[in-house]
């Protein structure tokens, strides 16, 4: 790892450390995915290994099998449709706390589990943090059924809503799509700049190929940010 990669990841494991005194006794919590996830997950890990008892939903399938490795209490929402809190991280937030997530593929479970959530709580390096939306691609889960129209579709919609740029399937192993936990594909859409948000969900939501994109709009309550001038709280 570079010097400053190691720097970063070390501004992801304070936010992580942070994020877990908010963690009580007997929480249901929702857990996210990512490499800022990650060290909240093994946080997690001790908090359980030292006796606290809690119940925990993963937001995907590598999230899972790291959670069983620290024998972290696992569930579904199945079987706990409602959770206290949910720490994730994500690509790019503003300061109204509108998020971009979904760079790991996870977005759909993501926002899912931070939907069921009283509380959803992002980790994030200060590198994430941008005035207006954009700089990250911003991820769409879509069906493979009708790719080609669906695209065309997103493509067209989002330029209605004042979103243009190059928009592609983001690409897998060797010659095949990336498929999320759920068998779905993600297209990228490299809008550079997203100037009202909520205009793009909607225009986004209207594409029946489309099963859910990457904005997460009024889902985060808090923002813990860490960078060289220490951990901060965004509300
Ligand atoms: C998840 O992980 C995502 O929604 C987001 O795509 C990503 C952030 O990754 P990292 O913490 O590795 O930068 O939270």
């Amino acid at each position: 790892m570079a010097e400053s990669d190691a720097k970063v990841d070390g501004f992801k494991a304070a936010a992580a450390q942070a994020a877990v005194e908010l963690v009580k006794p007997g929480m249901r919590l929702g857990l996210g995915t990512g490499s800022t996830a990650y060290h909240f997950v093994e946080a997690v890990g001790v908090l359980v290994r030292n006796g606290l008892d809690v119940t925990c939903v993963p937001t995907s399938e590598a999230t899972r099998s790291h959670a069983e490795k620290l024998r972290i209490p696992l569930s579904s929402l199945d079987e706990t449709p409602q959770l206290d809190l949910t720490v994730d991280g994500a690509d790019e937030l503003d300061d109204q706390l509108r998020l971009i997530k979904g760079g790991g593929g996870a977005l759909l479970r993501e926002k899912i589990v931070a939907t069921a959530s009283d509380r959803m709580v992002v980790i994030a390096d200060a590198s994430k943090v941008s005035e207006t939306l954009g700089s990250h691609p911003l991820p769409v889960e879509v069906v493979r059924f009708g790719l080609r129209a669906t695209m065309r579709l997103v493509e067209a919609l989002a330029a209605e809503a004042g979103c243009e740029g190059d928009i592609r399937l983001r690409a897998g192993q060797g010659d095949l799509p990336f498929v999320t936990d759920q068998g779905n594909l993600i297209v990228d859409c490299a809008f550079h700049k997203i100037s009202e948000p909520e205009v793009l969900a909607f225009a986004l939501k209207r594409v029946p190929g489309v099963v859910e994109h990457g904005l997460f709009l009024g889902l985060a309550d808090l923002a813990i940010i860490a960078g060289p001038g220490g951990v901060k709280a965004m509300r």
